[in-house]
């Protein structure tokens, strides 16, 4: 309410002080801007970093530092105060200098100005038109079609194709002086259009072409907000913020490298949500020459030929210098080219298309055929891969600046000679990995990695849950109950070797049933202090709670005193082998990661406010996520603390289950526990998903924080970002990333009455509830809390005690 108001409140003040238009006669001079309708955007002059010199720009109003997103006379700077901008009656803006020079003016082919008049949108887009009302038609020149160093919501990144015009993003010399420096990004309409990053005249970087999703060198798969256009009249790339009141742009750095800037207009502070300068070598354009691939494994790239293709200089391309590339092996006289076949490389970048052809209606297989057709054609794939892929793409000659992806990527299909089809093996291509030091730093634009907002996390996936066949088992309470002696022989006597983890009420181990059917057996370790009808029942009422982020449970035994749960088996185990496992995490890019933090969400919100039964989990980590085959997350355990404790809703209890880390400071300390406090161990599982890091293992040097406070200082400090784990690169959205930390910042404060409660939590990763400011987190500092009884010494619990649960059922 109070930043509403706060909106409301600057939009007055900024209207009613600034114009957001210049009629003919009126200027502006150094000192005065010109604000955009709501305020958000000013034109005035400026000066870069510490010169002294004065240019025309436009900035986003009030963010830190100075945001500056266009200059117009990057090339013909101003020595002192004295510019003056006006409109003159032809409808072209002249900037003057003191001796009434002109230093700048836009540019129009044409005298039709009648009554011209000159606007700063809210879009970042300086226009001036005929007449006041605001109607592109009408346009007779605008910002948007001479970009600088920055790609706006909006702006086009292409050919105008009537009129010739290009429009590109070109780096500043400096940080001090805006005029054109040596890197553009642009489009190359040779073939199939494709962005490319230059250096002067050299192609350094190719973000690639179009493939309906994304571009072929962006491949992470997601709903973005990049559009591509391609029709008689036009050829070009732009972006749309999904995501209000976020704001972001794209910007290209003297260096070379692709920046993404962003900021929420509720803190205005920018932020660096990435650079893309931690990239590889196989991003760096032929770095394999032709006719091969680049694959890098982490550490460093190899090239492999490709089939049918030999080293051109083998004695060069043996010890790693790859960049001649590689040769058909058998110059192909194409008189048989009909018995020429295709092999299918897959999850490739693929190749440069300025030498290519496409037509968008064709089929894979007259693609195919019309390839054949042609002795230079080298290879074909799928135009467009949404649903299940359409078009044609042909490459002609050689195939030069093709990658491999670890996952997504596309697939192409590489003519090969029916000589060397028969070559099964093709022994003495011979693959070789040497090791190169990275060191090199490459720069690549990232242009639309930044905007692949995904809007809707929550795609219905089909989950290969196929009908538990269940044998062996009596009914009770319809509930299937095992016999002990097939869950013994099941688990080869609950030897050790079959141990998945130990939760808080009991080891669990992995089942094999006779007829192969997988299983993961909970074993019990305590009396629940129920009786036996009243145990069974409430498993059974256990397992009706089902939902797709809730691990089902399929049976329980019952026999003497041993009691056991029967779940279905998650092959993926659980959350923390991959989020700390420095290897593994990085399987999860943001896009799953964030599909798991909503999918934690929607699992914990059925238990607290879904289902019949009110369930309050209390030991909600890390290690309590299971990932299925698909890395979907399933919460498991839940319903336990309630099989032990009763099902209060909001109690003080001296039987304290939970694990240190994850539980809040009025759990720990006194006992009390309400969803609020599942709340609060959901918040440290979404900081430690973005971080990659444990809160009971993370310290920062300086400041012997847990993770709570060191991302609390980090919020504070405006460097959220600097959260995100690291292994993470390019792939996310920002404003998705931030919305993330706020959130898990919500729900880890001190008071629970002050943290969301789930439904809640879904509206505002979502993006559909409005994120209120967090409070200081419960600095818990476990060392400081004492337990009493036979609980863990409390000087051992900081770092060194296992990520075992404590279960003080029978603590008093
Ligand atoms: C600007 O001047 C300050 C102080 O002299 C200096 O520390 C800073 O590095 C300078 N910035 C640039 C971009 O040259
Ligand atoms: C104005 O610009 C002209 C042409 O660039 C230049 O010759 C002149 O010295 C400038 N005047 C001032 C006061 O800077
Ligand atoms: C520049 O133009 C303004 C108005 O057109 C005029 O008042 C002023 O004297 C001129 N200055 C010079 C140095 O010519
Ligand atoms: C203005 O446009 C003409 C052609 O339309 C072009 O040759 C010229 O370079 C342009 N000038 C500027 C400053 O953009
Ligand atoms: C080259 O092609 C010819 C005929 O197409 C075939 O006889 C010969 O074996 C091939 N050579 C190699 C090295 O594959
Ligand atoms: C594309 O292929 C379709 C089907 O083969 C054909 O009808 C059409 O004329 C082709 N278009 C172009 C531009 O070649
Ligand atoms: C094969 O394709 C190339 C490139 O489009 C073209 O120049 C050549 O004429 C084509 N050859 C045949 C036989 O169609
Ligand atoms: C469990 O299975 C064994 C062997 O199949 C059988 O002998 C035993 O009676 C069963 N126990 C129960 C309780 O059904
Ligand atoms: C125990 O497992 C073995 C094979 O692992 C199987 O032959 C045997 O029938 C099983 N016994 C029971 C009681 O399930
Ligand atoms: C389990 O233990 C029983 C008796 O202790 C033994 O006979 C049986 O072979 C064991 N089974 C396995 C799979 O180890
Ligand atoms: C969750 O909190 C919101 C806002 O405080 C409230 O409007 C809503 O009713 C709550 N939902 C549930 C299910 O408690
Ligand atoms: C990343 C990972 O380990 N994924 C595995 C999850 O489980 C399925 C089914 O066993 C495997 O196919 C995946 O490789």
């Amino acid at each position: 309410m109070l930043f509403i108001w706060f909106l409301l409140f600057s939009y007055l003040i900024t209207t009613s002080t600034s114009l957001d238009s210049l009629a003919v006669g009126q200027s502006i001079r150094d000192g005065d801007t010109l604000v955009s309708a709501s305020g958000i955007i000013e034109v005035g002059f400026f000066s870069p970093g510490n010169s002294t010199r004065r240019y025309l720009g436009i900035w986003y109003t009030n963010v830190s530092p100075l945001t500056v997103v266009w200059v117009a006379n990057r090339n013909n700077p101003l020595d002192d105060k004295s510019g003056l901008l006006k409109l003159n009656e032809k409808g072209i803006l002249v900037l003057l200098n003191a001796t009434n020079n002109t230093i700048w003016s836009s540019n129009i082919s044409s005298n039709e100005g009648n009554n011209p008049t000159a606007h700063l949108l809210d879009s970042g887009n300086f226009v001036v038109k005929n007449g006041q009302e605001i109607n592109m038609d009408s346009v007779l020149w605008q910002s948007f079609d001479y970009p600088g160093d920055t790609w706006l919501s909006g702006m086009k990144v292409g050919w105008n194709l009537e009129t010739g015009l290009e429009r590109y993003v070109s780096s500043w010399k400096s940080i001090e002086d805006p005029a054109e420096g040596e890197y553009a990004f642009k489009m190359d309409l040779r073939g199939y259009p494709q962005v490319i990053k230059f250096k002067g005249h050299d192609i350094i970087m190719r973000e690639g072409s179009w493939n309906g999703l994304s571009l072929v060198g962006n491949p992470a798969p997601s709903q973005s907000s990049l559009k591509f256009v391609s029709n008689e009249k036009e050829v070009y790339f732009e972006f749309e913020l999904l995501d209000r009141p976020f704001f972001e742009v794209v910007t290209l750095t003297p260096s070379g490298a692709g920046k993404i800037l962003f900021w929420s207009t509720q803190r205005s502070t920018r932020q660096v949500a990435f650079t893309s300068e931690e990239k590889d070598q196989c991003e760096s354009y032929a770095f394999c020459g032709a006719n091969s691939i680049c694959n890098y494994d982490g550490n460093s790239p190899t090239c492999e030929c490709l089939r049918g293709y030999v080293p051109k200089y083998p004695d060069q391309w043996n010890v790693a210098i790859w960049s001649d590339g590689c040769v058909p092996r058998n110059i192909s006289n194409c008189k048989n080219s009909y018995a020429d076949g295709f092999l299918k490389y897959t999850h490739l970048k693929l190749p440069d298309t300025s030498s290519s052809w496409f037509n968008r209606t064709m089929n894979l297989d007259e693609c195919r055929k019309s390839c054949l057709k042609n002795c230079s054609c080298a290879a074909y794939a799928n135009l467009d891969i949404r649903d299940g892929g359409s078009g044609c793409l042909l490459w002609f000659n050689t195939l030069v600046d093709s990658r491999k992806f670890p996952q997504w990527g596309q697939d192409l299909y590489v003519r090969v000679p029916a000589s060397e089809l028969d070559h099964a093996g093709h022994g003495n291509i011979k693959k070789r990995t040497i090791e190169i030091t990275v060191g090199v730093i490459l720069f690549g634009l990232v242009t639309c990695a930044c905007i692949f907002i995904i809007k809707n996390p929550g795609i219905v996936r089909k989950l290969n849950s196929k009908p538990y066949k269940i044998k062996h088992r009596h009914e009770v309470a319809d509930l299937p109950t095992f016999n002990l002696s097939v869950l013994s022989n099941a688990t080869e006597n609950f030897s050790t070797k079959n141990k998945l983890g130990e939760g808080g009420f009991g080891p669990v181990y992995k089942g094999i049933l006779i007829d192969g059917q997988e299983l993961a057996v909970k074993r019990l370790s305590k009396k629940s202090g129920q009786g036996l009808e009243e145990f069974k029942n409430e498993v059974a009422l256990i397992a009706k709670l089902q939902h797709r982020n809730l691990v089902k449970l399929v049976g329980c035994c019952i026999d003497g005193e041993e009691k056991m749960l029967i779940y279905e088996y998650m092959a993926n185990k659980s959350l923390d082998n991959f989020v700390f496992d420095e290897t593994k995490k990085r399987l999860l890019d943001w896009h799953k990661r964030f599909n798991i933090i909503s999918g934690i969400a929607r699992g914990l919100s059925y238990l607290h406010h879904d289902s019949r039964l009110r369930v309050i989990h209390r030991d909600l980590k890390t290690s309590n996520i299971l990932l299925d085959a698909n890395l979907d997350p399933k919460i498991s355990d839940f319903g336990l603390a309630r099989l032990f404790l009763g099902d209060q809703v909001e109690a003080n209890t001296n039987k304290v289950a939970g694990t240190y880390g994850y539980i809040p400071p009025e759990y720990a300390t006194r006992g009390h526990f309400s969803m609020k406090s599942d709340v609060f161990s959901y918040g440290v599982i979404i900081l430690e998903i973005v971080s990659g890091k444990k809160n009971r293992e993370f310290s920062d040097a300086e400041n012997s924080n847990n993770l709570l406070g060191h991302s609390w200082k980090l919020w504070t400090e405006e460097r959220t970002m600097e959260l995100l784990d690291e292994v993470i690169g390019k792939q996310f959205a920002p404003s998705e990333v931030m919305r993330c930390i706020q959130v898990g910042l919500l729900c880890v404060q001190q008071r629970p009455e002050d943290r969301p409660n789930m439904s809640s939590v879904i509206l505002m990763l979502n993006g559909d509830k409005l994120l209120p400011n967090p409070k200081v987190p419960a600095f818990y500092i476990e060392k400081d809390v004492t337990y009493e009884e036979n609980s863990a010494p409390s000087n051992h619990i900081l770092g060194s005690v296992n990520e075992l649960s404590i279960t003080m059922l029978d603590a008093r």
